[in-house]
Order: C-alpha cells, then sequence, then structure tokens
C-alpha cells in the first residue's frame, strides 16, 4: 500500500505527521489507510451499521458491544514509561521507556494485518486556547468506533495538524485492538500493555477497544501526558476535574467551580446539575465539563480552567430523570450518542440499564443484556445479572448538553474562584467545609479518598485514597506533584477557595442518606461562593469553617432539623479513634497500610483531629520533594528555590512542609 498516496489524498502535509504514519504502518501492517476529519462521521456510521458493529437506537443512536473480555480500563496493565528512573512514583507504575517500546512494537507487529488504520488528527483543547500546543495529537487506530468515538470526545480534523513546526509538537497515540479474545486478559500472562511514554510524547496502547483503554485523546493523553507536560514544562495542571459555572440573575455575578472526585463519587451528576426548583429563578447553573479540566495562571494572575474534551462519555449506570435529567437530555433523541454495553431491544431497539427506570422492562422480548444474550432465555442461576454492564457508557458530544455554558470553548478559559474536593463517606465528613488557607485546600485534594465501593477488596466503609481523584492517572512522582500544585497556585495572586464537600452521610442508626443530594448539592456550592464573597461568615473548626445553619440557602427543602445538625458538626472524637487504628498517610510512607497492594489512608480530616500538632502528611510531602535531586532533562523547569530544599531538610518534626513551601513558592496564604 503506497501510504505517502493516502496522506498526499487527504492533504496531510506536515512531514512529522507522515513520516510517524509510514513508521507505524510499516509495524502494523494494516490493509488500509483513511485519514478521518469530524465530517466524516456520518459516512462511518453508514459503514459501521452496514458492517453490523453499531446498530441503530429508537431515538436515533447507535449501540455497540465491546468484546465481554474488554469492559473497562485495566489500571494494572497500565504504565507511564520514561527514560529518567528518577520519574518513578507510587501510582504511575513507571518503567523504562526503552524496555516498554520494544515490548509494545513487537506486539504491535503484524497485528493490524487485514484491517483499516484510521488516522484520527485531534486537538485537545478550544482552538486558539494557549495550551492548544500540549493539545494536538494524532491517533493511530485500527478499530471503526474508536474513530467515531474520538469524533465525538476530541475535536477531529486534519486543520489541527497544519501548522505543526517541531517533531514533538503533537502527540503520538497509536491504538492496536489486538485479538482481544486470545490475550490472557486478568491471567498471569495477560498481553495487553498500555503505555504513555510521557517524555517522548508518545501513547502505545495494545489489547482493548473500549474507552480509556482505545479512545486516546481522553485518558492517555488529556490526563497521564497532559499532566507530565504540565509539570515538565511548569506551565500548567491537568486535573480529573468537573467544572460549572453558577450566575446569580440578582447580582449578575458569576462563578466557576471545580474539583475532582473519586469515581462512584457523583462527579458527573454535580457537574450537570441543576438549581433546585425553589432557587431556579435567582440561580443559574451552566456546564463545562465533567471530567478533565486543564488549569493554568493567566497573563491578569488569576487562574483559569477549560475542558479540554469536545464529548461526554459518560457512565450509564443509575443516569434517571432525578439523578440526572440533564445528561437524559444529552442523550436523547437527536443527539446521535454511541451507547456501549446496555441492553438492547433488537424488537423495539430501545436501550435500558439499570437505574435507567425503577424496574426492567416488564416485557423481556427481543432484550439482549451487554454481552448479547437475550434475557429471557437467561439461565435460572442467571436470572438476576445486571442486563447492562457497570461501567456501560455514552458517549454524547458537549453541544448536546442543554445548560452547557456559551463560553464553554473561550480560548481564554475562564477564571476559577473555588477548588472543591469530596468522595463518598458516610460518617467522616460533613456536607461542606471550606478551606481558605491554599496550602491546606492543595493538602486536603492530596489526601483525598472514597469509601472503597467493591466489597471484594473486604474494605467496606475504608477510605480507597485517591490523590485529586488522579490515582490512576498519576504521570510523576508524588512528591513533584504537591511541589507543582503549590508552585502554580502559588504564582495566582487572586486566589481560589478550597472545600471539601461530602453528599453521603448517613444516619448511624438506620443507613439512610442524612442529606437529599442531586440538585440541592447546589445550596452548598451557593453558600461556599457567598463566603468567598464575604456574604456569611461560617463556623470556624479545627479543619475548615462549617456553613451555619442560618446561612444555608434552604427555601423549597424539606429537612429534618436534627439531620442537618449532624450533616453540619463534625465528630471529632470519632476521627481521632479512627486515626489511631488507621495509620494512613502520604503514599510511600512505610506506615502506610497496603491490603492486596493498594496503599490506603485516613482522611485529613481524621488525621489533623488526631495530631493537630504535627501534620503528618505535610512533612512526608516535604521529605519527597527534598530528597529527590532531579536530573536536568531539557525543557523542564524543575528550579526550586535553594533555601526551600535546605528549609524542608532541616524541618523539625512540627515543622509543616507545605506551609513553608508554600510561603517559599509566594503564596499568600488566603483567598
Ligand atoms: C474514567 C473515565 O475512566 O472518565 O475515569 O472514563
Ligand atoms: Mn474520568
Amino acid at each position: 500500500m503506497d501510504v505517502d498516496a493516502v496522506l498526499d489524498e487527504a492533504g496531510v502535509r506536515n512531514a512529522h505527521v507522515r513520516e510517524y504514519v509510514r513508521h507505524w504502518a510499516h509495524v502494523t501492517r494494516p490493509d488500509r489507510i483513511e485519514v478521518v476529519s469530524a465530517a466524516d462521521d456520518a459516512r462511518l456510521i453508514r459503514e459501521s451499521l452496514a458492517a453490523g458493529e453499531i446498530l441503530p437506537t429508537s431515538d436515533g443512536g447507535y449501540y455497540a458491544r465491546s468484546h465481554r473480555k474488554d469492559t473497562a480500563r485495566s489500571e494494572e496493565r497500565t504504565v507511564v514509561a520514561t527514560s529518567d528512573p528518577a520519574d518513578k512514583g507510587v501510582y504511575n507504575n513507571w518503567r523504562p521507556a526503552a524496555e516498554m517500546t520494544a515490548t509494545v512494537t513487537g506486539l504491535m507487529r503484524g497485528a493490524s494485518v487485514g484491517k483499516t488504520m484510521y488516522v484520527v488528527p485531534y486537538l485537545m483543547a478550544p482552538p486558539g486556547s494557549p495550551l492548544a500546543r500540549y493539545a494536538v495529537g494524532v491517533e493511530l487506530t485500527d478499530h471503526r468506533t474508536v474513530a467515531l468515538h474520538m469524533i465525538r470526545m476530541a475535536r477531529v480534523g486534519i486543520e489541527h495538524i497544519d501548522g505543526l513546526g517541531e517533531p514533538a509538537g503533537f502527540v503520538r497515540a497509536v491504538h492496536v485492538t489486538g485479538d482481544l479474545e486470545n490475550l490472557g486478559q486478568g491471567t498471569a500472562h495477560d498481553r495487553r500493555h498500555f503505555v504513555t511514554v510521557a517524555d517522548e510524547r508518545t501513547i502505545l496502547h495494545y489489547g482493548s477497544s473500549y474507552g480509556g483503554n482505545a479512545l486516546l485523546g481522553k485518558i492517555a493523553h488529556g490526563l497521564r501526558q497532559a499532566s507530565y507536560d504540565g509539570w515538565a514544562s511548569g506551565a500548567f495542571l491537568a486535573e480529573q476535574f468537573m467544572l460549572l459555572g453558577i450566575t446569580d440573575r440578582q447580582t449578575g455575578r458569576k462563578h466557576h467551580i471545580c474539583g475532582g472526585f473519586p469515581s462512584a463519587s457523583g462527579k458527573t451528576n454535580l457537574a450537570m446539575t441543576l438549581a433546585p426548583d425553589a432557587l431556579g429563578d435567582r440561580y443559574h447553573v451552566e456546564f463545562y465539563g465533567d471530567d478533565i479540566t486543564w488549569l493554568w495562571v493567566g497573563d491578569d494572575g488569576r487562574l483559569y480552567g477549560m475542558n479540554p474534551e469536545f464529548g461526554v462519555f459518560g457512565v450509564a449506570k443509575d443516569t434517571n430523570a432525578a439523578t440526572n435529567p440533564t445528561a437524559l437530555a444529552a442523550i436523547g433523541p437527536g443527539t446521535e450518542t454511541l451507547f456501549t454495553n446496555v441492553a438492547y431491544n433488537t424488537k423495539t431497539s430501545e436501550v435500558w440499564w439499570e437505574g435507567k427506570t425503577e424496574q426492567p422492562p416488564a416485557d423481556l422480548d427481543g432484550w439482549l443484556d451487554w454481552t448479547g444474550e437475550p434475557v429471557a432465555e437467561r439461565s435460572p442461576e442467571r436470572r438476576g445479572d445486571p442486563w447492562a454492564h457497570p461501567n456501560s457508557r455514552f458517549t454524547t458530544t458537549l453541544s448536546n448538553v442543554p445548560n452547557l455554558a456559551a463560553d464553554y470553548a473561550a480560548p481564554s478559559g475562564v477564571p476559577i474562584d473555588a477548588i472543591i474536593f469530596g468522595g463518598r463517606t458516610r460518617d467522616r465528613e460533613p456536607l461542606i467545609r471550606a478551606i481558605t488557607d491554599v496550602a491546606e485546600g492543595v493538602y486536603d485534594g492530596l489526601t483525598l479518598g472514597a469509601e472503597a465501593t467493591f466489597a471484594a477488596e473486604g474494605v467496606d466503609g475504608m477510605l480507597r485514597y485517591d490523590p485529586m481523584s488522579m490515582r490512576p492517572f498519576m504521570s510523576y512522582p508524588e512528591g513533584r506533584y504537591a511541589e507543582h500544585w503549590l508552585r502554580i497556585i502559588g504564582q495566582v495572586t487572586e486566589k481560589p477557595i478550597f472545600a471539601h464537600v461530602n453528599w453521603f452521610q448517613r444516619d448511624p442508626e438506620d443507613g439512610r442518606f442524612l442529606w437529599p443530594g442531586y440538585r440541592d448539592n447546589l445550596r452548598a456550592l451557593l453558600w461556599l461562593m457567598r463566603l468567598r464573597d464575604g456574604e456569611v461568615r461560617g463556623v470556624p473548626s479545627p479543619v475548615g469553617v462549617l456553613p451555619a445553619k442560618s446561612e444555608l440557602l434552604l427555601d423549597g427543602l424539606r429537612i429534618d432539623e436534627a439531620d442537618l445538625d449532624r450533616l453540619l458538626t463534625i465528630d471529632l472524637s470519632a476521627g481521632v479513634r479512627r486515626s489511631i487504628s488507621a495509620r494512613g498517610t502520604w503514599p510511600g510512607s512505610k506506615v502506610c497500610p497496603r491490603r492486596s497492594g493498594r496503599p490506603t489512608t485516613a482522611s485529613p480530616l481524621t488525621w489533623k483531629a488526631a495530631r493537630p500538632d504535627r501534620k503528618v502528611g505535610h512533612r512526608r510531602v516535604a521529605a519527597e520533594v527534598a530528597a529527590r535531586r532531579p536530573p536536568g532533562t531539557e525543557g523542564r523547569d524543575r528550579r526550586q528555590p535553594s533555601n526551600l530544599r535546605e528549609r524542608a531538610r532541616r524541618a523539625p518534626v512540627a515543622a509543616s512542609a507545605v506551609r513553608s513551601a508554600s510561603s517559599s513558592a509566594g503564596i499568600l496564604g488566603r483567598w
């Protein structure tokens, strides 16, 4: 096959891109090559329908099933590789770049024979963004459904590669599906490899065609590669954060809030929330993004954020009119949404997932579960199994979200007023505690955890440690990550306020949720904005400022007074008890308890309550920062004030490293 002829015809002129495509076509040996733009969507859909790879849904969308051994990201098989062993962290599964490149290239050799290689040039940023240079990529994929997903999740077209100068000006993102039936998934001979060679800006994913394993713009580029680039350049942060805006129609003021939540903590529902009915006339909530935010310091010294994605790859389970009406509208008639691994009715073309309605459809006729098995023909022991896979997804473009902000694609991004963290915790955290000290706020994010949701781990109620909700996407050492955060936030002149939120507090006796959640969560965020603007004062506590009951806007909310009291208080003595047994702290420390190789930690709340004098986590952050002398890799801004390094090294036990790092980095302390 004449690769150059294909590239000529598609108008791909960039010599580096041409060389890259030639190289990988030579390795993977596809039968055909095709360069894809967003304008090809309708044709690719027609071809996929004709080939039976997707089926039409009753609302004008499409339905696909992934291979049953290929239904979720695989953290164990995911690696961040570089040429510098100092880049090894706790969570990034670091491996040497040369070894990984050789291994994956070997696996990919000849693996696309008989297939088409789709060349997908993309941009993970609004055009014109100051971060656009970190956002250009070219995915090579041998799976048509992956190309369809990329068109929905990223800005796709050859215009994004036209002006590229340097060879490293785009991320090389190679995806090869492999023989999914025979990859030994989950065994000792697992052949899947999902590798980001971060210092070469190259992503090599072999052995999947689903989600973050295959749509390489999203997680591999948008989070792993981008967070590495953000650190290496010193220019920005790339985080698994949602982003929303709240406008007060009475005052005309608009605030933007972003934040991180470990999985199953309601991030997408929050990102797409609407105001409660009783407050809807006054407050208007707008959606910017549900999964990724890139953050940087603007020329005016403020912190700016933007969603680099073009679509939403949302978890279908439990999405319904009560939990997320916005999402339902975004995947409804006319949106051309792609559903994967939900249940499908061959007669009516409807789709269904657990939680879409309270009960599954009563008439089983025509229904196939996510594996393609007719539900009506299930054996008695399988009758209770879910119809949809728990990680079944909908893929829709941002423009389908009804309350998408008008300026969602503004190249300047939007100024960030608040950064929030939250997880699913039944009794550790109040509804909201504002953290007015930026170093404490960063610390709160770094020590984020949520209750493990999978009973198999046997850790019911224990916190799974998930720093900044970035645990699966960490691409460089955690100490450096903390340092980089402090340095970026340290440059900000108008500090964001931080907060920790928890919608999941339960009654200790009967286990019911104390807070109604969903749209009412906005009440906590409105309080935070009023605190930021000096309209309320809150109640100080050792771990932040809590709302006074009278300060929450409770119009239209029916809630038991006692429940509200409990939601707005912290049980410090319980925190002390728990922290004595939990012994959790910064990853990599010797006292960090491990189960099945997974470190966990108590919440910062319990630590602080137990040892307010010691600030243990802070000290370990500093120790990590101080201990590793980075090699002088070209192009990296790893400068650090020498006095900070020295101070951290000599720090007495009680010294707070985050505090000293923050003051050296010029953090003013308060927003
Ligand atoms: C994820 C996702 O896996 O957003 O976190 O798809
Ligand atoms: Mn995510």
